[in-house]
């Protein structure tokens, strides 16, 4: 059994009042708070050991080249990479996402096929639509049915050999929906395509293994797994990653320069241009090994539980519209109440001390497909509680009657 008092006792950003009201954090699909130990981690890299990387032959540069590379370590082993240098940091999973695309406009030529679905953020929709742009390839995209899963039978439809690459979320930070992504690599891989899985909402709540799932891109954000904002991963398959060209240019991903001709670093530095974020890439290894201590099967079990009686309780107000309800689900609840707009719920909530997300949560063809301005949404953490949700509930009803 998890103690979730204590870990609640780690994040000292929960221990507020807003409004006048204790804290109830809500919005973790955004971003999650951050336990000390992370903070701790931060306070003591800029402290003991900042530096520049890669390049000082002083005590600090090595000190700090060495926290940041076992840092790189330490995700290559989280996701079970065969190869340290298949983990490039990015800035999150915007950045990861660019690199690919902006990568495979090498790939494509007129006629070629991008498949997404849905159900992405937009920033699974956007840089693929930016290469198809550049390079003639057309998008496709799989629909989902009135539960917010994607229709497979029209993904498989869709996949042929003109398919050069699907581009999927792990699970849907808008519905919560965790897709079948086994079943869609397979399915990518039977007709020759490669497949990046956006694990932005996937990688704080369920363990992955790169090699199990055969994935050739999967990418994380530290700061929705409780490290800082400004650092994140993308793994990529060593051979893509050969293949395709590096996205910026700069010190640091270069092996030589001339004004005649400049060649590039090996992997992992050719997509790493310029001085990164070294402190919160030291600070991503301390938010997994923190992860790692809860153990990973221990927080879905917690969530799960979590997310059954947040849905049962909301459900008890007249008027409540789950949006999102398909068979796997992970903790987002998306929700309506009646026609009331979720901008308004969602001020009242703040007022409350309680936090959600509204609106279309970068997924407006979401909301388009629901025929619905957006969603109120709460996302929960292991950190969060039924006490949290209770307050939750209370607070809707609030809301409700004011605004009805
Ligand atoms: N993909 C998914 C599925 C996401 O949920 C998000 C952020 C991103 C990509 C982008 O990640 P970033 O780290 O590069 O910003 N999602 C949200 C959200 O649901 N509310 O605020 C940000």
């Amino acid at each position: 059994m998890l103690n979730i008092a204590k870990i609640r006792a780690q994040f000292p950003a929960l221990h507020q009042e807003v409004h006048g009201h204790p804290l109830v954090y809500l919005d973790n699909g955004a971003t999650t708070q951050k336990p000390q130990a992370v903070i701790d981690a931060i306070q003591q890299y800029y402290a003991e050991q900042n530096s520049n990387i890669h390049r000082g032959v002083h005590y600090l540069s090595q000190l700090a080249t060495d926290a940041y590379e076992a840092s790189r370590t330490c995700i290559q082993k989280h996701l079970n990479a065969q190869h340290s240098h298949e983990i490039i940091f990015t800035r999150g999973i915007t950045e990861a996402i660019n690199l690919v695309a902006h990568g495979f406009r090498s790939v494509l030529k007129i006629g070629d096929e991008i498949i997404v679905s849905t159900i992405e953020h937009h920033s699974n929709i956007v840089p693929w639509q930016m290469a198809c742009d550049a390079t003639g390839a057309k998008l496709q995209i799989i629909p989902m049915d009135e539960n917010g899963a994607l229709k497979m039978d029209a993904f498989h439809a869709l996949l042929s050999e003109k398919t050069k690459l699907v581009a999927v979320n792990h699970i849907s930070n808008a519905l919560g929906t965790i897709n079948p992504i086994k079943e869609m690599i397979d399915a990518a891989h039977q007709v020759g395509a490669a497949i990046l899985i956006d694990g932005a909402q996937a990688a704080p709540h369920l363990s992955i293994d790169v090699q199990e799932l055969d994935a050739d891109f999967y990418c994380i954000s530290g700061h929705k797994m409780y490290a800082p904002t400004g650092i994140g991963a993308l793994y990529g398959k060593e051979k893509w990653l050969n293949k395709i060209p590096p996205y910026q240019g700069g010190g640091e991903m270069i092996a030589t320069v001339s004004f005649e001709e400049t060649t590039y670093a090996d992997l992992p530095h050719k997509f790493e241009a310029g001085t990164p974020n070294i402190a919160g890439g030291v600070a991503f290894k301390t938010a997994i090994d923190w992860l790692n201590e809860i153990g990973l099967e221990n927080i879905a079990q917690y969530e799960s539980k979590l997310l059954q009686y947040a849905s049962e309780r909301l459900s008890e107000i007249d008027g409540f519209r789950l949006i999102g309800n398909a068979p796997q689900k992970a903790g987002v609840i998306s929700f309506m109440i009646n026609d009331l707009h979720p901008y308004d719920i969602g001020m009242i909530l703040d007022k409350l001390g309680i936090a959600v997300r509204t609106g279309h949560h970068c997924a407006q063809p979401v909301m388009d497909a629901f025929c619905i301005p957006g969603t109120v949404r709460a996302s929960l953490a292991i950190y969060n509680t039924k006490d949290d949700v209770d307050r939750l509930v209370e607070g809707v009803k609030k809301a409700k009657s004011m605004l009805s």
